[in-house]
């Protein structure tokens, strides 16, 4: 099957859509008295952009990696590993109290003590209690997704709960294998609240052991590693050993010591994955793109192209008020690839119905694809942009525009038009 057939399989009915909308678009265009020959033959040029756009769902491999260590401990050897506690069988999770803030921990779980959590009482725990939920993972430094997977595991919570906290747990944080050697040590944290109790629609923090119906591979932190839904990258703990609870009111994450902010959900922006640097003048440019949805959502994808001849609107330093047009946001694929069994999402995914249709979309913390066929133009220079508008109305890069807390800065790219 070519890339094409498949795509147009995959995303049977936003085609659909697409092709009427296509109609739309080529009646607008001559109505702006455009003249017709490009409209005539739109197709391939978007066929080919449509072609282009990968699935929604990234494989494990496939997953760009972010992973700190010399060596890095998903490239120790089999042997290596086992004595590191880095497969099923050899892994180990203590949960332990803060030896410089202790608050109470009434039967803290050691490897000196012998009862320190083994993967077998992990899967126990899963029978009971396992969730999936489908999330990107985006490093806050590089911005754009990583990959995109249905993460399974067991709430952080029942973990911690074996462990009999006291009342003052104020924060827990965690840490993975890291060549026994404290200066690589790659270190995140959560207020114990955020791993008590699921903010609205969010689903739990998980000690995670599953990627899209596979075990974690030990490139994606496997056995285990925490994944945190709204969370950048960094508050996802790869090769996962040590929870540690403590009395610190603050962040001790290693991220905060690279002056970000380790307190920043997911933001909303879009990029484009197929715009042609190049088109020829009065044809209709077709422009595809994804877009990570964070945790304000995502109502609207918009696109600008601008003149370069022309100045950026004054007193406006986000664009709010440049002539934006909306795109088409494409609508949940048919199958989901990433490798997922039988390409669907599987049953009880949180989010997602029965047979495995997403119950809202855009849906938070995911990614998305738009496309867009934009009236021709006349020779000349131009930066095309594109942007999010979030649920509440807000466009990107808005509300947060800092980069410390994540990127949604409003790409541009050049185009030229002949
Ligand atoms: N133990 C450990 N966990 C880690 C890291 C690390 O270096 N060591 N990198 C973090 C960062 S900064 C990111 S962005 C994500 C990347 O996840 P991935 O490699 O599965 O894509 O893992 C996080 N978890
Ligand atoms: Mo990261």
């Amino acid at each position: 099957m070519n890339r094409l057939q498949q795509f147009l399989n995959e995303h049977e009915q936003l085609t659909r859509r697409y092709f009427l909308g296509l109609g739309a678009a080529s009646a607008a265009i001559m109505s702006q008295g455009v003249p017709r020959a490009g409209a005539a033959e739109p197709l391939p040029e978007l066929d080919a952009a449509i072609a282009k756009l990968e699935t929604i769902m990234t494989l494990p491999d496939a997953f760009q990696d972010v992973s700190r260590g010399d060596p890095i401990p998903h490239e120790l050897p089999e042997d290596r590993k086992s004595a590191a506690g880095l497969t099923r069988d050899s892994w180990r999770l203590e949960i332990i109290a803060d030896a410089e803030h202790p608050p109470a921990v009434r039967r803290p779980m050691s490897q000196a003590d012998g009862n320190a959590l083994d993967f077998a009482a992990l899967q126990q725990l899963a029978e009971k209690h396992a969730v999936r939920f489908a999330k990107v993972m985006t490093c806050l430094n590089i911005g754009c997704p990583l990959g995109m997977g249905v993460w399974e595991g067991v709430p952080l919570r029942e973990l911690i709960a074996l462990a009999r906290p006291g009342d003052d747990v104020r924060r827990v944080f965690y840490y993975g294998y890291h060549n026994d050697q404290p200066e690589q040590m790659f270190r995140s944290s959560l207020p114990m609240a955020r791993v008590l109790e699921d903010p609205f629609d969010l689903p739990p923090v998980i000690a995670c052991y599953k990627l899209n119906g596979e075990w974690l591979t030990s490139a994606r932190g496997g056995p285990v590693r925490i994944v945190v839904p709204e969370g950048y990258g960094f508050k996802s703990i790869k090769w996962l050993t040590h929870v540690v609870l403590t009395n610190l009111p603050y962040a001790n994450d290693t991220y905060a010591d690279d002056g970000n902010d380790v307190e920043s959900p997911l933001k909303s922006f879009a990029a484009t994955l197929n715009a042609p640097q190049m088109a020829a003048a009065n044809a209709p440019i077709p422009i595809t793109g994804y877009a990570q949805v964070g945790i304000g959502g995502v109502s609207k994808v918009q696109v600008w192209i601008q003149s370069d001849r022309e100045e950026l609107p004054s007193g406006d330093p986000y664009l709010m008020n440049a002539p934006w047009r909306d795109a088409e946001i494409l609508a949940p694929p048919q199958q989901w690839g990433g490798g997922l069994p039988e390409n669907k999402i599987p049953t009880n995914t949180l989010g997602f119905d029965e047979s495995g249709k997403p119950r809202t979309w855009p849906m938070r913390l995911t990614k998305i694809h738009w496309a867009t066929l934009h009236p021709g133009l006349l020779t000349g220079e131009y930066t095309l942009r594109c942007r999010t508008i979030d649920e509440k109305g807000i466009g990107q890069p808005l509300p947060r525009p800092q980069r410390r807390s994540g990127h949604a800065a409003i790409e541009q790219m050049p185009l030229v038009v002949k």
